[in-house]
């Protein structure tokens, strides 16, 4: 039996939410009062982080860090796990400030963490699913997710999603500052150290909800930078594995 998880940190990374983050977290409150929450805002020019700081003079449970230029989700989150590595949380929860991440399933995500190390919010297993995305967004991330599976052997079903919840013991383990992937690359590049350290990642069915305000954020490059990388992972991985099988042949 694993230790109760600890503590709960939802880190919400913020560029240009202002319409979207005082009704997240309010939501988010409502689902799990106890959670506390770090948005990581970096310098958004509507004036998000100003909200945000509103929020958090108001709340004990809300803290918020600054940071000076738009350096990308990935960055924002590496600032925000050693925030709240520092801080002594047990539990890190990576959460989009626009809404596709339903608060009131977080409860569904801190559930199956007490039996898992790394629990995926999951569109695209049984029960998963989006709505309102255009079908061209839908196969993008389909393919991204079958590409993944198949480049690198792994069976997760939605590497590439934002929704999930760390115990802290698995960031603490896999070097997540060293990680210089950007855009939903950063999400495979952790699922996959996580894997391959031996801790169990659980995938659980999420409803995700195209953002309805605000603009997205995502861009060929981050999606040409998926491709590349996963195709590098997998290649290396394949590698070592059959220098490995060459090794256990000629030792025998
Ligand atoms: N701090 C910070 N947050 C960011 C940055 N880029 C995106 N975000 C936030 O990361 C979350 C996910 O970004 P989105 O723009 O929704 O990206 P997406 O979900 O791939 O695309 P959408 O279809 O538009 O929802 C949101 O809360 C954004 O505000 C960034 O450079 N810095
Ligand atoms: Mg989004």
């Amino acid at each position: 039996m694993r230790q109760p998880p600890g503590d709960v940190l939802v880190i919400i990374p913020t560029y240009n939410e202002r319409e979207n983050l005082g009704q997240i977290v309010e939501r988010l409150h409502t689902s799990v009062p106890d959670a506390h929450v770090l948005v990581v805002d970096d310098g958004s020019p509507d004036g998000t982080g100003k909200i945000a700081d509103e929020i958090a003079d108001g709340d004990d449970r809300v803290h918020v860090l600054h940071r000076t230029e738009k350096a990308g989700l990935g960055a924002a989150y590496i600032a925000g796990f050693a925030w709240g590595l520092a801080a002594g949380y047990g539990v890190l929860v990576e959460m989009d400030a626009d809404g596709s991440h339903a608060p009131e399933q977080l409860p569904r995500l801190l559930s199956a963490l007490e039996h898992a190390d790394l629990v995926l919010g999951s569109r695209w297993m049984p029960g998963g699913t989006v709505v309102n995305w255009p079908r061209r967004r839908e196969i993008l991330s389909r393919g991204a997710n079958v590409y993944t599976r198949l480049a690198l052997g792994t069976p997760l079903r939605d590497a590439t999603g934002g929704y999930r919840a760390y115990r802290r013991e698995v960031l603490e383990a896999i070097d997540y500052a060293s990680v210089t992937s950007q855009g939903y690359c950063f999400q495979i590049d952790l699922a996959w150290r996580a894997e391959r350290a031996g801790f169990r990642v659980v995938e659980v069915p999420i409803t995700f909800v195209e953002r309805e305000r605000g603009e997205s954020k995502m861009s060929g490059p981050i999606v040409r930078e998926a491709f590349v990388r996963v195709w590098q992972w997998g290649s290396a991985h394949r590698r070592q594995q059959l220098r490995q099988a060459w090794e256990r042949r000629s030792l025998r």
